[in-house]
Parts: structure tokens; C-alpha cells; sequence
């Protein structure tokens, strides 16, 4: 039986998952930002509820499964954060983004009359195959929402799937499997069946199969520790040596990507000297390596997004090189403003490829990624992954289609879950490449580039809407006269560059100094930092 919207919305109230009220006040405006939306995780109860509805409604208009992720990822444990995932498993259309901050800004008595609007507007047909599907981090305050949620999508008349705890990029990986069978087995089991798979398959095709050194594996106290003791179960045994770190206790907390590329510093407990290390952020998305050169001090050599993307990228080109088929694709090497200056020349320089730069957040790097028929994308931060294009696929299996080609690149490929960033694939990825060169992590860091020195400072402020930039990111134009003062200090202290954005995902502008020299650097950090705190 249809239900009318107005008996869906009236039967609300028999739906128990106290979140449909707005508690907040007029003054307060939340928008869907660089990654969906995110608040202290007391308000979000709400905001789920009607996130909830719209995944429904953009499932009904799709006839097609949309997925609900519930994180606040790299955030302290107390932060939450909805976002909705594309049936192709890419991030939300941006036009919907606009549906979502209208749906999430309005008074309660308002929200039948916007529905209404949204569902005429938006012709809702039968659609069979329309259904949320859900999963949640590690967070207390996940499954509340995930209720809260569910009731959003009962009012659209959507089933709604709760898949329980899993990464982002899995959640990603289970909406797409959802609506195109081909792209791989289904379920959580799934996806460790697929990407296992690749390993095991590039593994065989190895030049030299050395014995397993150890990875220490910083898992940032989050959904990356139980999905990673998995993913490595599905492994055949003596591939792999790893010692899991930081699997229990407070989310994020001195420990993960975040916490170690931004302090350039070990996670909780310290690393051992010379051992590779890896972290996960908080829903493993993203990866970074690091390692120590002196167990007395708690500084890493970090390995950040920049460094993984040249190592994917190189064995790329080399490998397509070989097969001679580079002169018949395209590539193309996406990074943000962050990216390190030594690791945009080296791109450009040794592999030839000019990188294209687009401002932060993982949808503008996928989105410019897919233009190409290889687009490696990642942000320093560690978020990232590969696009492959149809005829990228066609090419590498040579037109033959009943069974796998048993190439390095066709199994490369199988491995990166082109759908988003995806830190345990990454992860694989890295080892096998590693592998694959007979480098050790000190290897990796210096035979390529090395970094030039920089820091990143986040400076806390009321109102971070009056600091807006170029497209870019590189250039504040308002307010007015900033930029001038950090020109100024670039050229007065002879350093690279320097640059402040206000952050989508917390109150701060972040501050970026690069320099030859780190002290120049930290002093222009510093400095930049100081007139973004005095104008506040
Ligand atoms: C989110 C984005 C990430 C971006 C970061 C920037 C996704 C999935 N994640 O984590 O790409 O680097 O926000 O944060 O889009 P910021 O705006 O606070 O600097
Ligand atoms: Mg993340």
C-alpha cells in the first residue's frame, strides 16, 4: 500500500528514535561539507534522521541502493558525522549536497512542507530496487544514529539495511557490489575475497618472494583494527608480519594518520627503530608510513599520501612502459595545495606528468581523477586511491575476457578499490610494491624525493566563513589585505610558499608553510599563523 507523505510523516511519532528534533537555534548553520556532515555527536541525532530520509529519497529516485556511512573519521571520539554514499560507491552528486544542508537547516514545523516540495519536485516512481544501507564506525553514539536514521528512511517508505560496523571505503565497496553485481563478490566477506585475491595473484607474479619484515600497524583505536585482523586472516599465512597497535582504547587519540602527519611524531606506544610503520585514521580511509631513526626521540620520517601516490604512479608508468601501451592512455596525478612542492617536481620532473591540483576534499580529486584512464589521486593526508578507466581495463586484459590476464597491472588494479581512498587496500598495495623493488620503508623515503620542510599549525576561530580563497585553495581573497601580509612574509623570509584555508570539517583555518630550510618554514608557519589569530 502508498502511503501519503503526510500519513508517513504523522506516523513518525510511533517510531522510537528520539532524533527528529532540531535543538539548534536559528544562529546555527551546518552544511554538508568536504565530507557530509559534522558536529559534536549530541546534535547529529537529528541531522541522521533526515540525511536518513533524503538517502531514501535519492534511492527511490535512482532505483538503485545508496549507502549511509556514520563517522567522524580522523575526529576526536566525541564527533560524529553522516555522509552518503553514490550508488556508484563514489561520494554524493553535489546537487544533492544542496537538498542535504536545505533538509538539515530548517525548523522542525517546516520539514513536512520542504518534503513535500523535495518529493514533487523530484517524481517519485515504484522503485524496486530502492533501499539505505548503513554502517557505522567505532563510536558510542553510532548506533543511536544509525536509528535515528533508519526512522529518516521509514518516512520515505526505503528499507534499510544495517550493516554494523565497517570501514568507509568498505561501506563504499558494499553499495557498489549492491548495484552492479560484476564489480565484485558481495558483503564484507567480499571485499576481503577481492582484494585478497589481487594480493595473493600480484604476490605470485613477484620477480623475488623474500621472507616477510615486519609492519608495525598503528590502527588509530577505530574499525581499521577488527577489518585489518580480517583482512589479513583472508591472506594466505607468511605473507604478511604484523604487529596491530592501538586497537582498543580512545578513538584517535595520539595515535593515527591525522595525529601523525600532522605532528610528524610516533603514535602512542613509540615505534621501534627502524621498523616500518603504517597508521589508519579513525574509519581507514586513509593511510600513511613512518618509521624511526632513533627510538630516544618520538620525530618520524613520515611517508604521507604524497609519497604513496609517486610510488603507485611510478610503477604505473614503468609497468604500462613495458607492456607498450603508455602511448594509448591517459594519466593523470590529482593533488591538493597540501601536496609537498618536492613530490608535485619529482611528478613532473622524472615521470613525466604534469599534476593537476584541485581544491581539498576527496570528491573534487575523484571527480578530476576520472577523466583520465589512469587517475591516481591523494591528498598528504593519506586519503587516496586509483581510477581506471574501460579502456584501461580492455587494454591490460588484451580483449581476452574468459579468464584473468595474469599481468602485474591487471592484479594492481583489482587490488586499489577505485571507488574511494581505501587505507587497507592502500596498505597491500604499498607492501607489494615494496616488495616488488626489494626496498626497505628508508628505501622508499629517500630514493625518490625527499620533502621539503613544512608545517602545518591549525589556528581556532569563531567564525572561519570570512576566510574564503582563490578555487585553488593557494590564496585568500577575503579578508582583505591577508594575503598581502603572508606574501610579505614569504618573500621577507626567502621561503616556498604559504597559505591558509579554513577547514571544512572543524572550527580552525589551517596554516601551510613550506621552506628549504624547516626553521624558515616553522617560523613563516608560525607568523601566518599569528595574523590569522590576531584578525579573529
Ligand atoms: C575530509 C575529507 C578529506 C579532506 C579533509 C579536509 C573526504 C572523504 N574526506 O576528511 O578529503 O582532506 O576532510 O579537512 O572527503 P579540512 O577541510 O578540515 O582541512
Ligand atoms: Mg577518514
Amino acid at each position: 500500500m502508498t502511503m501519503s507523505i503526510d500519513e508517513r510523516f504523522n506516523r513518525r511519532s510511533n517510531i522510537d528514535h528520539n532524533g527528529q528534533s532540531n535543538p539548534l537555534d536559528d544562529t546555527v548553520k551546518i552544511s554538508y561539507g568536504t565530507a557530509g556532515f559534522r558536529e559534536k555527536a549530541e546534535v547529529l541525532p537529528f541531522v541522521a534522521l533526515r540525511v536518513g530520509y533524503l538517502a531514501a529519497l535519492r534511492s527511490r529516485v535512482l532505483n538503485k541502493a545508496i549507502g549511509l556511512m556514520i563517522t567522524a573519521s580522523h575526529n576526536p571520539q566525541c564527533d560524529n558525522g553522516v555522509k552518503i554514499v553514490d550508488p556508484n560507491g563514489e561520494m554524493l552528486a553535489s546537487e544533492w549536497e544542496n537538498h542535504a544542508t536545505m533538509l538539515v537547516s530548517i525548523p522542525d514545523d517546516e520539514l513536512l512542507r520542504e518534503m513535500k516540495k523535495l518529493e514533487e519536485t523530484l517524481q517519485l516512481g515504484d522503485a524496486k530496487e530502492a533501499r539505505v544501507i548503513c554502517a557505522v564506525d567505532t563510536r558510542p553514539s553510532g548506533q543511536h544514529l544509525a536509528d535515528a536514521a533508519k526512522a529518516g528512511a521509514a518516512l520515505c517508505n526505503v528499507d534499510f539495511e544495517f550493516l554494523g560496523l565497517l570501514t568507509t571505503p568498505q561501506l563504499h565497496y558494499a553499495v557498489r557490489v549492491q548495484n552492479d553485481p560484476a564489480f565484485g563478490p558481495p558483503g564484507e566477506d567480499g571485499y576481503y575475497t577481492k582484494i585478497g585475491t589481487a594480493f595473493r595473484q600480484f604476490y605470485e607474479l613477484l620477480p623475488n618472494k623474500s621472507s616477510p619484515t615486519l609492519l608495525m600497524l598503528d590502527c588509530a583505536n577505530g574499525v581499521g583494527a577488527p577489518k585489518a585482523r580480517k583482512l589479513f586472516d583472508a591472506l594466505p599465512k607468511n605473507l604478511m608480519e604484523v604487529d596491530f597497535k592501538n586497537e582498543v582504547g580512545e578513538l584517535n587519540h595520539e595515535c593515527g594518520a591525522d595525529f601523525v602527519k600532522i605532528c610528524k611524531q610516533s603514535p602512542v606506544p613509540t615505534c621501534i627503530e627502524g621498523v616500518r610503520c603504517a597508521s589508519l585514521d579513525g574509519d581507514a580511509d586513509r593511510l600513511v608510513y613512518f618509521y624511526s631513526k632513533n627510538s630516544e626521540s618520538k620525530n618520524v620520517i613520515l611517508l604521507d599520501g604524497d609519497k604513496i601516490a609517486v610510488l603507485f604512479a611510478k610503477f604505473l608508468i614503468e609497468e604500462l612502459k613495458e607492456a607498450k601501451v603508455f602511448d594509448q592512455l591517459t594519466i593523470g596525478i590529482v593533488q591538493t595545495a597540501y601536496a609537498n612542492g618536492a613530490s608535485s617536481a619529482y611528478i613532473k620532473n622524472q615521470l613525466g606528468v604534469d599534476p593537476i591540483f584541485v581544491p581539498t576534499g576527496v570528491k573534487h580529486l575523484h571527480h578530476e581523477a576520472m577523466k583520465y584512464d589512469i587517475g591516481v589521486y591523494f591528498e598528504a593526508n593519506g586519503h587516496g586511491t586509483i581510477c581506471f578507466s574501460d579502456h584501461f581495463k580492455s587494454l591490460i586484459s588484451g580483449g581476452e575476457t574468459s579468464s584473468p590476464p595474469k599481468n602485474r597491472l591487471y592484479w594492481f588494479s583489482q587490488l586499489i578499490n577505485e571507488v574511494v581512498g581505501d587505507a587497507l587496500a592502500d596498505l597491500l598495495a604499498v607492501e607489494l610494491l615494496l616488495k616488488y623493488y626489494g626496498w626497505t620503508v628508508e628505501d622508499w623515503a629517500n630514493k625518490l624525493y625527499h620533502d621539503a620542510p613544512n608545517i602545518q599549525i591549525k589556528v581556532p576561530v569563531t567564525d572561519r566563513s570570512i576566510f574564503q580563497t582563490t578555487w585553488d585553495e593557494t590564496r585568500l581573497i577575503a579578508p582583505l589585505g591577508l594575503q598581502d601580509k603572508i606574501d610579505h612574509l614569504v618573500n621577507e623570509l626567502g621561503a616556498i610558499r604559504a597559505f591558509a584555508r579554513p577547514s571544512g570539517t572543524e572550527k580552525t583555518v589551517r596554516v601551510y608553510a613550506e621552506a628549504e630550510d624547516a626553521e624558515v618554514a616553522n617560523k613563516l608557519g608560525e607568523k601566518v599563523a599569528e595574523i590569522i589569530r590576531n584578525f579573529n
